[in-house]
């Protein structure tokens, strides 16, 4: 085997590992070989990581057998991209695929120091983590020929790679999406040890979350470090250095490239290796991820790199690659620079060519494997649309009877015992009828707490209970664990509550304004999609609450009036209810929580403190369904005179103001008035039985004219129901325009009850 030419490397002595080389073809190189010997590491460990010399010492000898077993993972990496390359190039492989060659001492030091229970949250190039993790070669290669038989049966792909058994758990196609997953993740192993401290004494678990360079610059790597360093979760974040983002050259983009630095500000200590020795990388790992099962977060930043294109797709004509390539290729192969070596480590050609000949005959099966797989059937897709059914009922859901003890043992009993006298107070609240909205989403969200120490709560402003007293008590009965402050980014906390919805907790995320979820929308879309995207195999339990909507005089300006509810209706998976009322806020945020997919419930923004009730202590209530709240006379259907009215939020208000103006005004004017608690799935049902009496329809919409709730209906009663209507369906909607703060204006803007009046009576009185 030949020797990589120029690859002599010369000893920096600082510990900033600046990139600087002594030969003068890597000196053309726009990115050098760093300068990153085993002794530079050990002097990292020593300032970073706080380990003594003999600590030290024991990661400097790495056994032949293990040696061996990472070059074959190595080989496992190669091979199997390179067949990935082949099966793409003859249309076996389609969409996005991004491929991993250059990298390979990373799948090398994954297989050696993770294990099976680690959580592993991955991004979009993620083959070979997945194959260093144990998942399937097969299954792997079958879900990239999109086949049944793949890791997520077809429907996850080359970027959605999932296997529940394994814990590797993405596969996200989203630059950086994947990590406040991954601190959810983390958070799930943290609080296993909080309810079960006896069965998790030994638990050794971390989450590895893997991270471009570049996406490493993204804003979640700070919020991440924060919520990793202030809970001391047990995750690494690997940054995977090869320098470019797709064509972009990072350096050009960023200030500042080491990113394994980026922890000092939140005291995570930081470790930068060289990857194209894998002998390193493998020490370097071993060192980082003890200390992240011992003592806590950590990053490793491994610099590399990537042999090939983007993603086959892409057109390669990235600025100075091909000459870059060519030289790394040559210079900068791990597993060339690997083999070069194996003689000084005592390896012979023959053991190389044994371990080889094994990878190539695995990635061989897989293909054929993944050859005489089937395609999966049509049908699965509507199957995987929601984990529970539209129809579910949520009173028969049980919990293990293990829990409630696992509540005593969890909580401080002074505190669990204000929480229930809290608790009873609501519930005489309730039976006086003086209850209100918020304190009845807080109803919900104390009797679900003591009932499943699975649910967990994220908010700002949490201990203080948050706007409307939703979280209230939460922190104080249940501790930071379960019920956690978060700084201000929605997004993020959005995304650790999926991460620990995906490890068997059933978060609910409090919003403030639902507003505020316009930070989170690329968490909330994932969360919708992941049941799916991961062929069923991880369910996505997640309950978002908020108020929303606009309401008269509400001078909350534009950002805090928009229809965030007709922003998400288009995200598949979600489940989105609204609740104007105690009774429907209480019995949807059990149901929601219950649900074992995701959901926002949306609640009306100036109704929270003022509109009071009582609740239907204990029910739980179905999520797909509307409520008649008011029905129009046989006699005013009899006449032609009755309209259907669809509204939700605080147009159920109006609503309810505009029947009596219509008594007042067109006595003969009467209205089936149909609360849309479901916004999706819609209650076709119900509006169609409503329909067949009045066979015209009014909607009071609160989103806009373009791309709103009632565009929607509107669309889908047209199609669905057309043969019910005698008239044009009266869509009273939100102009598309930002709503403004004087009400003189807003009254232009929103639609109110006396617009409703104006347009029932048109379409009674057949004006349309
Ligand atoms: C939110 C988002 N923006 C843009 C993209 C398109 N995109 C995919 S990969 C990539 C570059 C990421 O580079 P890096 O994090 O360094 O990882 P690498 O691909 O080099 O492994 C971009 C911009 C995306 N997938 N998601």
């Amino acid at each position: 085997m030949q020797a990589p030419q120029n690859t002599k490397i010369v000893p920096i002595s600082d510990s900033t590992l600046a990139e600087v080389r002594d030969d003068p073809v890597s000196a053309q190189q726009m990115r050098p070989r760093p300068l990153i010997s085993w002794e530079d590491v050990k002097k990292q460990l020593a300032v970073h990581f706080l380990l003594s010399k003999s600590d030290i010492q024991k990661y400097e000898k790495v056994s032949t057998d293990d040696l061996l077993k990472g070059y074959e993972q190595m080989q496992l990496a190669r091979l199997f991209e390179n067949a990935c390359n082949q099966a793409y190039m003859q249309g076996n492989i389609r969409g996005f695929m991004h491929l991993d060659n250059g990298q390979e001492s990373i799948p090398a030091m994954v297989a050696d120091t993770i294990k099976i229970g680690d959580k592993k949250h991955s991004y979009y190039r993620e083959h070979t983590h997945a194959l260093a993790s144990g998942v399937s070669p097969d299954k792997i290669m079958a879900e990239l020929f999109a086949k049944v038989d793949g890791t997520c049966k077809g429907a996850g792909g080359s970027m959605h790679i999932y296997d529940v058994e394994h814990n590797f758990q993405g596969g996200w196609a989203l630059v950086s999406e994947q990590l406040p997953y991954a601190v959810g993740a983390a958070r799930a192993i943290a609080l296993d040890r909080h309810l079960n401290p006896e069965q998790m004494k030994n638990d050794d678990r971390i989450t590895i979350v893997f991270i471009g360079e570049g996406g490493a610059q993204n804003g979640r790597m700070a919020e991440c470090l924060n919520a990793a360093a202030k809970e001391n979760l047990p995750i690494l974040f690997l940054v995977i250095d090869n320098g470019r983002a797709i064509n972009t050259f990072t350096q050009d983009v960023a200030q500042n490239s080491d990113v394994y630095m980026q922890g000092k500000h939140y005291g995570v200590p930081g470790l930068k290796v060289d990857g194209q020795n894998m002998v390193d990388t493998m020490r370097a790992g071993r060192a980082v991820v003890d200390h992240v099962r011992k003592n806590g977060p950590a990053i490793l930043q491994v610099h590399t790199y990537r042999f090939n294109g983007h993603s086959p797709a892409d057109p390669e004509h990235e600025r100075g690659r091909k000459e870059e390539k060519k030289w790394a290729r040559a210079e900068a192969d791990p597993i060339k620079i690997f083999e070069a070596s194996a003689a000084k480590l005592g390896i012979t050609e023959a053991q190389l060519e044994k371990h080889k000949n094994i990878a190539n005959e695995i990635v061989k099966k897989s293909v054929e494997f993944a050859t005489n797989s089937p395609p999966p059937p049509r049908e699965l897709a509507k199957q995987l649309e929601f984990p529970d059914a539209p129809d579910t009922d949520y009173n028969k859901r049980q919990v293990p009877s293990s829990y409630e003890a696992i509540t005593k043992k969890t909580t401080n009993p002074t505190a669990l015992e204000e929480c229930n006298k809290y608790i009873a107070k609501l519930r005489a609240d309730s039976v006086a009828g003086t209850m209100t909205i918020g304190d009845a989403v807080n109803l919900a969200i104390l009797e679900e707490m003591v009932r499943d120490p699975t649910t967990t709560i994220h908010a700002e402003d949490l201990q203080a209970g948050s706007s409307y007293n939703i979280p209230k008590l939460t922190q104080q009965t249940f501790g930071k664990l379960r019920a956690a402050d978060e700084i201000i980014d929605e997004g993020h906390f959005i995304g650790k509550a999926l991460g620990e919805g995906m490890n068997g907790y059933r978060p609910i995320v409090e919003l403030m304004n639902t507003n505020f979820g316009i930070y989170g929308i690329a968490e909330i879309s994932s969360a919708g999609n992941t049941y799916a995207t991961t062929g069923g195999q991880f369910k996505m339990p997640m309950t978002i609450i908020g108020a929303g909507g606009t309401a008269p005089n509400q001078s909350l300006g534009a950002e805090h009036s928009q229809p965030f509810h007709a922003y998400v209706m288009g995200i598949p998976g979600l489940k989105i209810c609204t609740a104007a009322s105690p009774v429907a806020a209480y019995g949807l945020a059990k149901s929601m929580i219950r649900d074992d997919g995701p959901g926002i419930l949306f609640l009306p923004v100036k109704m929270m403190k003022d509109t009071k009730g009582s609740v239907e202590l204990d029910n739980c209530m179905p999520l797909n369904k509307a409520a008649l709240l008011n029905k129009a006379s046989d006699k005013a259907v009899a006449a032609g005179k009755a309209v259907t009215v669809l509204t939700y939020l605080h147009g159920v208000k109006e609503s309810q103001i505009a029947i009596e103006q219509l008594k007042a005004q067109h006595p003969d004017v009467e209205i089936d008035l149909l609360e849309l608690r479901s916004l999706k799935p819609l209650d076709m049902a119900s509006i169609k039985e409503s329909l067949k009496r009045t066979h015209k329809l009014a909607i009071l919409d609160e989103s806009t004219l373009s791309g709103g709730v009632g565009a929607t209906i509107s669309a889908l009663v047209s199609e669905q129901l057309f043969y019910e209507l005698d008239a044009p369906i009266k869509r009273l909607c939100m102009d598309d325009a930002p709503v403004p703060y004087a009400s003189s204006m807003e009254k232009a803007v929103v639609k109110r009850a006396e617009d409703l009046v104006i347009g029932v009576a048109d379409l009674a009185n057949n004006k349309f």
